[in-house]
């Protein structure tokens, strides 16, 4: 943007008009990334360790995208961001399974796959499990994470797909609980298995007790429903022994393990 004195005192706003052909341009090229990485191999997977709380072993893995750097320096949010503006999504979650299946498995039954997904992916049941069949998925191993809750736009169709997948054996974690405006109303609304706190409300529970205090109200109310809690992003033993105190029962955060290309057997 560029700014010019017209007259004295009044100031134009102008682009210079180079500016759309510019924009076009990047659009173009995350497009081309895009595509790019959804060739298969193009994307690898990160698994970082759910813990048990008394026991700290893990309950599980949470596989994280990781586009390979020669093809897209952008963050995992940037790219889904761009997938959901030009409607590939669903491509692109797809892409990022296959690759954490193929890192992630075999995983010992008593552990769990967390694989993140796009509500609106999942509305999509019949393509959802006919992916999941030829992937030859062991259902009863996996959470699917429910990310991008704004894109609900219709509770009761989400409600009724997750029946449909609980019947094969899926279970559902709900990301960043805590972050987003309708959080609570979902976990009434889906009743997931897991809750996932997000990082910030952990930091801020130790730092600040009304947080500590908002910590207690979402494990309690997690605790009647019937649903495991796990505290993300924890980074310090200080928020650990704090946890521990509250009793969440599981935990994640580069303090109990940092994302990996692998899962190492513990
Ligand atoms: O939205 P979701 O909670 O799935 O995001 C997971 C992201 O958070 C990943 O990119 C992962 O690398 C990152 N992450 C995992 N553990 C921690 C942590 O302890 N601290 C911070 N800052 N980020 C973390
Ligand atoms: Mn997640």
């Amino acid at each position: 943007m560029h700014t010019t004195q017209d007259e004295p005192g009044s100031i134009t706003l102008r682009r210079p008009p180079f500016d759309r052909g510019v924009r076009l341009h990047a659009l173009e090229e995350l497009d081309d990334q895009l595509a790019n990485l959804l060739v298969p191999g193009h994307i690898h997977s990160h698994y970082q360790p759910i813990r048990h709380m008394p026991s700290g072993r893990p309950a599980g893995f949470e596989a994280l995208m990781r586009p390979l750097p020669s093809i897209s320096t952008q963050t995992p949010e940037q790219i889904f961001h761009f997938a959901r503006m030009v409607d590939r999504a669903t491509e692109l979650d797809f892409a990022c399974m296959a690759a954490a299946l193929a890192g992630g498995l075999p995983i010992p039954a008593e552990q769990k796959l967390f694989l993140n997904i796009n509500a609106s992916t999942l509305l999509d049941v019949k393509g959802v499990l006919s992916w999941m069949r030829r992937h030859a998925v062991p259902m009863a191993n996996i959470v699917l994470e429910i990310t991008e809750r704004e894109s609900i736009q219709d509770t009761n169709r989400l409600v009724t797909a997750l029946t449909v997948y609980r019947q094969h054996g899926f279970q559902f974690a709900l990301d960043d609980v805590g972050a987003g405006y309708a959080s609570l109303y979902l976990v009434a609304e889906l009743q997931p298995e897991y809750v996932k706190i997000e990082r910030l409300l952990v930091q801020r529970a130790c730092e600040h007790a009304a947080s500590a205090t908002v910590m207690e109200g979402l494990l309690t109310l997690c605790a009647k429903l019937g649903i495991r809690t796990i505290a993300e992003g924890v980074e310090s033993v200080r928020e650990l022994s704090l946890l521990r105190d509250l009793g969440v029962p599981l935990a994640q955060g580069y303090h109990l393990g940092r994302p990996m290309p692998y899962i190492l057997p513990e």
